[in-house]
């Protein structure tokens, strides 16, 4: 055991369906985190910055058509492009609070239809998370918050689908949090949920893969 080395810091995921509060709640524990003195950062999937990234921004602005199949395998190897710099924050002892993950990626490919286990296979061996904050939304609920925007997917049918995909998809690192609760107590919620992740995994919490 290498005393010297520091505490890794914790993989933790947001899911949830278009319109579940994410993004916001990524950001209000990224600042509560921060002022707190730990060491965090926030990203998200898809990470439109990269080459990749631009294919996968234009095809949900239906700025461009893709094959299912060839689309669920860019999501994954933006995942995958990410990878080796996500290992290297963790094992330096910096916390990623992760907007969207390979939960989303086979639960909105499922969802037209493509086969569950197909879906699953290029994520394998991609850093599983430590914690998923599943915001928990009725679709109908989802649809009646501003609204969707005009981008792919953000449709209620579709929702309703990818919502069962994730349930599906449940295991031993989720929290399902309520996401029509008060925007507070969801924060709250979050809050508490992220520190025992937190020094769990500073007390030794081995980092996995995908899909174990
Ligand atoms: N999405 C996201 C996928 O279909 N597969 C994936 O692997 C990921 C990460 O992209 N409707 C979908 C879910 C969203 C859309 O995400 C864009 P966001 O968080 O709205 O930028
Ligand atoms: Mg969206």
């Amino acid at each position: 055991d290498d005393k010297t080395s520091m505490a890794r810091g914790s993989l933790i995921v947001l899911e949830g369906l278009d319109r579940s509060g994410k993004s916001s709640q990524c950001a209000k524990l990224l600042s509560y985190l921060q002022s707190n003195g730990f060491s965090v950062e926030a990203w998200r999937f898809p990470d439109r910055t990269t080459g990749i990234g631009q294919m996968i921004s234009s095809y949900l602005l239906n700025e461009s058509q893709l094959d299912d199949r060839a689309i669920h395998l860019l999501f994954s190897a933006n995942r995958w492009e990410k990878r080796a710099l996500m290992e290297r924050k963790l094992k330096s002892g910096t916390t990623l609070i992760v907007d969207r993950y390979s939960y989303s990626g086979v639960a909105f490919s499922a969802a037209k239809g493509l086969d569950l286990q197909w879906c699953k296979a290029p994520e394998e061996g991609l850093i599983a998370p430590d914690l998923v904050l599943y915001l928990d939304i009725p679709p109908e609920k989802a649809a009646e918050r501003g609204g969707y925007g005009t981008e792919r997917y953000e449709k209620l049918e579709f929702q309703k689908k990818v919502a069962e995909y994730y349930y599906a998809l449940r295991d031993s690192s989720w929290e399902v949090v309520d996401g029509c609760l008060k925007m507070e107590v969801v924060e709250e919620k979050l809050r508490e949920l992220a520190m025992n992740c937190i020094l769990k995994c500073q007390n030794g919490k081995p980092l996995v893969n995908l899909w174990s």
